[in-house]
């Protein structure tokens, strides 16, 4: 339910920066009973967006932008603590790597997807963030992945993942491996244009087209 007023709530507090109130909010949701993926998707993400639109026009600065990041960095901690926490240890299988792209700092986005993954009985290798295609490659091809995922946040990172998979073609390996692309400015073109065998919007998303791409 969307007009659950704790959304709004969390979200202002998100906005205005309150980290100490965006951390009680959070934690008393799931407390409450919560699926601690809705307070993210209907309080956090539309916060973080709307920060991201403020910093876009010029009305709010870098400054209030990492506070903000940082508030949004202490609810990603506890929703994915309860997300990991909410699942038995069974494996589904499938090992993903993932990583967000070299040049690339946002790493909020993909470590929600990480914490999906798991609670889905992935097996998860996360590079962590700023990570070179040659490194995504070395350990895709020592952990023997199913799925190289890759993030990307900035208009100008996106193109590591082109680079990704031509250095998979390159070195012959793009048989061995699917692929598949996400981030804000990420779309289905995109993916397609580069070649990525799935893209996905969010991290419920990516849980589906990997589970696709391993059936
Ligand atoms: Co920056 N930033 N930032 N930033 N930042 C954006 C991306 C920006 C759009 C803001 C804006 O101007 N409106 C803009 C990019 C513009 C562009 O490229 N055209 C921008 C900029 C310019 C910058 C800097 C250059 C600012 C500066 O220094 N002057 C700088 C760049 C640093 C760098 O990377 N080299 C910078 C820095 C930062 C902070 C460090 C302050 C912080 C990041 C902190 C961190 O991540 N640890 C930050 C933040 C927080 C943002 C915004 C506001 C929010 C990003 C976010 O966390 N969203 C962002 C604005 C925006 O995106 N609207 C912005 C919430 C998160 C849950 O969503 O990551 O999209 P997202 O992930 C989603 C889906 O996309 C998907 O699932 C997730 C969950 O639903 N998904 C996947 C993502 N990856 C996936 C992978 C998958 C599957 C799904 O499988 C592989």
């Amino acid at each position: 339910m969307n007009d659950n007023p704790i959304y709004k709530e969390a979200k202002d507090y998100l906005v205005s920066q309150k980290k100490e109130q965006v951390a009680e909010i959070t934690k008393k949701f799931i407390a409450d009973g919560g699926n601690p993926l809705d307070i993210m998707n209907h309080a956090f993400i539309p916060g973080i967006n709307e920060v991201g639109d403020l910093f876009g026009r010029g009305q709010l600065f870098l400054p209030e932008l990492m506070l903000a990041a940082d508030a949004m960095l202490v609810a990603t901690d506890i929703v994915n603590e309860a997300l990991e926490g909410s699942v038995g240890k069974q494996k589904s299988g499938g090992t993903v790597v993932l990583a967000t792209v070299k040049g690339d700092v946002h790493d909020i986005g993909k470590c929600i997807v990480v914490s999906l993954m798991k609670a889905n009985g992935l097996t998860v290798h996360d590079l962590g963030r700023d990570v070179e295609v040659d490194r995504i490659i070395e350990e895709a091809v020592k952990v023997k992945a199913d799925v190289i995922g890759t993030s990307a946040l900035l208009t100008t990172t996106m193109k590591q993942q082109k680079i990704l998979e031509e250095a998979l073609k390159s070195n012959g390996l793009r048989d061995q491996f699917k692929t598949v692309v996400g981030g804000a400015p990420v779309t289905p073109r995109w993916a397609a244009r580069i070649g990525a065998d799935a893209y996905a919007e969010d991290a419920q998303d990516g849980i589906v087209k990997i589970k696709e791409m391993l059936n």
